[in-house]
């Protein structure tokens, strides 16, 4: 039986979509938590394996893939699959399928924690003038953001069911900068984000767990209060930002970017005949 304790690291934790934006990143800073870090994205990263490294490369969508990844593994943590808005079917493979070959393999194996890259566009129809927690009603806006609803609801269901426990970030901006007015509200520094899977992988008793996933702001949107248990305390704000993002021009008042709390994503689309 695994022991979750901050000084004992995983044997093998598992990080998904590891050549994308921030698999690189977590790459890096993940790697005090595993005497081995499982890698896997659908295309090849680079640099390959290094020590103390092994990659799977294989498609979030193919069920017996993902069954043979999460074998051997201690602990998940899934950021791999379609990361913005794209029509339906794009997003039904990696995102919805993905995480359902997760998960299935995770009971099959035993695996008993699982971090999840969910979104603030779970939520992304609540306004930017309106402060939300955990247990507000999801606004899903995109087929993206469905998607990450859908993910969140197989994580409570594999809790309820089997016992697998999971906390889900709804990650804001994760990004080197806050790129617009928006972003400096949703800011998350990569500081926070790996304190905040620390916590996740670490902390006992988390059932399944929603916390948002945001530095230190100035403007805050998300009360993390329901995930006080976490102890996340975020370190890093967005203001070194904001002189350099108040010199972008004003978007107009309605502009999604300054009334939603999902930004663009709720315009996106429709995609394809309609
Ligand atoms: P990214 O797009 O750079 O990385 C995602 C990775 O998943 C890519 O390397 C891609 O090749 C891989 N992937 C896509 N389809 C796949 C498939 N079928 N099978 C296996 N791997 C597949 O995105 P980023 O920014 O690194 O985000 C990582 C995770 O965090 C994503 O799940 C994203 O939805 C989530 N997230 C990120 C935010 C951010 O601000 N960067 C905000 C909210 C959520
Ligand atoms: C996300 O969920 C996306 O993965 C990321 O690319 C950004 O668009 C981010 O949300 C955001 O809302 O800024």
């Amino acid at each position: 039986m695994t022991q979750y304790s901050a000084h004992t690291p995983f044997n093998r934790l598992l990080l998904t979509g590891a050549a994308g934006g921030l698999g690189k990143v977590l790459r890096d800073s993940l790697r005090p938590y595993a005497q081995i870090l499982r890698l896997s994205d659908i295309v090849e990263m680079a640099p390959a394996a290094g020590a103390h490294e092994e990659v799977q490369i294989c498609d979030l969508a193919d069920k017996a893939a993902i069954d043979q990844l999460v074998e051997g593994v201690d602990a998940i943590v899934h950021f791999g699959g379609v990361s913005t808005e794209r029509p339906f079917e794009e997003i039904l493979g990696p995102n919805i399928c993905g995480i359902f070959h997760i998960y299935e393999a995770a009971r099959r194996h035993g695996v008993k924690r699982v971090v999840f890259a969910s979104s603030n566009h779970v939520i992304g129809f609540y306004r930017q003038d309106e402060t939300i927690d955990a247990s507000a009603v999801r606004r899903p806006d995109s087929y993206y953001g469905l998607s990450k609803s859908y993910g969140e609801d197989v994580a409570s269901f594999y809790f309820d069911r089997y016992g697998i426990e999971t906390v889900s970030i709804r990650i804001g901006s994760s990004f080197p900068e806050a790129q617009n007015r928006r972003m400096l509200d949703t800011w998350l520094s990569y500081d926070d984000l790996t304190q905040l899977i620390e916590r996740g992988l670490f902390t006992p008793n988390v059932g399944h767990t929603v916390v948002y996933g945001a530095s230190d702001n100035a403007n805050v949107w998300w009360d993390n209060r329901l995930a006080s248990h976490l102890d996340y305390q975020p370190k890093d704000s967005s203001e070194q930002f904001r002189a350099k993002v108040e010199a972008q021009p004003m978007p107009a008042a309605d502009d999604p970017l300054l009334v939603y709390q999902g930004g663009a994503f709720v315009a996106s689309g429709p995609f394809g005949d309609q």
